[in-house]
């Protein structure tokens, strides 16, 4: 394994983050460690840091993180596919004391197999004074990072994601509003042949005549999604242009969360594809939560040139969480 100190992988608020690679895909194990000397036996400590796994998501591979002061085990961490590139907090579950004498170690052991390439990046560890030996409180106590869990829905944030009948609200386009511009039909909406695999899907459509060649965007969307600042998302739906975008007749169709662009497709042939974030060998980045919410989910889909026509059908759109604020991990389900 060769290990550098980079710029790409940082956590936020510094400059350079510890990335370590493999030379081949045979089972390989690192030790990457610090002498943590002047800490008194009795002392009580908080100890973590944060790693990622940088397979890809479609990898085999795995990475098994472990986080060891003096030689015990404090935390450990196996990557998953739903979890790869993002940085997730390993640490002590409560405060550790010290035994010993005053010269200690703080060491991450990384192990991994089956896989070549850049397979994890690391970044801001800390060893934290809670109290000196004998409990005597720390002058000035820096606060550690707290080692709780983040309890994500186990289900999709996206209510009524595939346009199917709410039995609450009576309609299959519960939870979801449209605005438009003026090509577009009023009468866009969950029609019984628009879904992915039949059945119910969204369906935008312009009206007829040179009205509904107009430049003109519709904004299918989902508001009131609530999800803590800081935490990461995959976000995804399917969409099914129902014609090639040309230079005349353009058509684009662009997945929100919020501000952020997601991503935003130009196609050049109809048919059902996903759009949104990193899933199998897709390589946009996950979605960071800004601001405290509530949080909107959008599919903006400009259209120009082509009168009463089906534009596209759009279903089965999902949120989920894969890590919690600060890098906090997910609590088991
Ligand atoms: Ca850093
Ligand atoms: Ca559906």
């Amino acid at each position: 394994m060769l290990v550098s100190s980079e710029s790409g992988v940082s956590r936020p608020g510094g400059n350079l983050g510890l990335k370590g690679a493999t030379t081949s895909t045979a089972a390989t194990t690192i030790d990457v460690s610090q002498p943590i000397n002047n800490l008194a036996p009795g002392t009580t400590i908080n100890v973590g840091g944060y790693v990622k796994s940088l397979l890809d998501a479609v990898s085999a591979g795995t990475v098994t993180f472990s986080l060891y002061f003096d030689d015990v085990l404090l935390d450990q961490l196996v990557s998953t596919p739903g979890t790869t590139k993002v940085y997730q907090m390993l640490s002590s579950p409560s405060a550790f004391v010290v035994t010993g004498g005053d010269s200690h170690t703080l060491k991450l052991r990384v192990e991994a197999a089956g896989f070549r390439g850049a397979i994890f990046a690391a970044d801001d560890f800390y060893v934290i004074v809670a109290s000196g030996p004998g409990d005597v409180p720390v002058c000035n106590p820096t606060p550690a990072p707290t080692r709780a869990c983040f309890s994500a829905q186990s289900t999709n944030y996206v209510r009524n994601p595939g346009f199917d009948n709410d039995p609450v609200l009576d309609t299959a386009m519960a939870y979801w509003s449209v605005s438009q511009g003026s090509a577009y039909s009023t009468n866009s909406w969950v029609w019984d042949y628009a879904g992915r695999g039949g059945g119910n899907g969204f369906l935008g459509f312009t009206i007829a005549g040179d009205a509904g060649k107009v430049d003109s965007t519709q904004f299918l969307k989902q508001e009131n999604i609530n999800i803590p600042e800081g935490a990461i998302i995959d976000i995804r739906g399917y969409v099914n242009p129902r014609r090639a975008s040309t230079v005349d007749k353009p058509l684009s169709l662009t997945l929100k969360f919020d501000n952020q662009v997601v991503q935003s497709y130009t196609p050049q042939t109809t048919g059902f594809t996903r759009i949104g974030t990193t899933f199998g060998s897709r390589s946009n980045t996950r979605v960071t939560i800004v601001g405290s919410g509530p949080h909107t989910l959008s599919l903006e889909v400009r259209t120009a040139g082509v009168e009463n026509a089906d534009i596209y059908y759009a279903d089965d759109f999902e949120i989920k969480v894969v890590s919690g604020p600060g890098g906090l991990r997910l609590c088991p389900s």
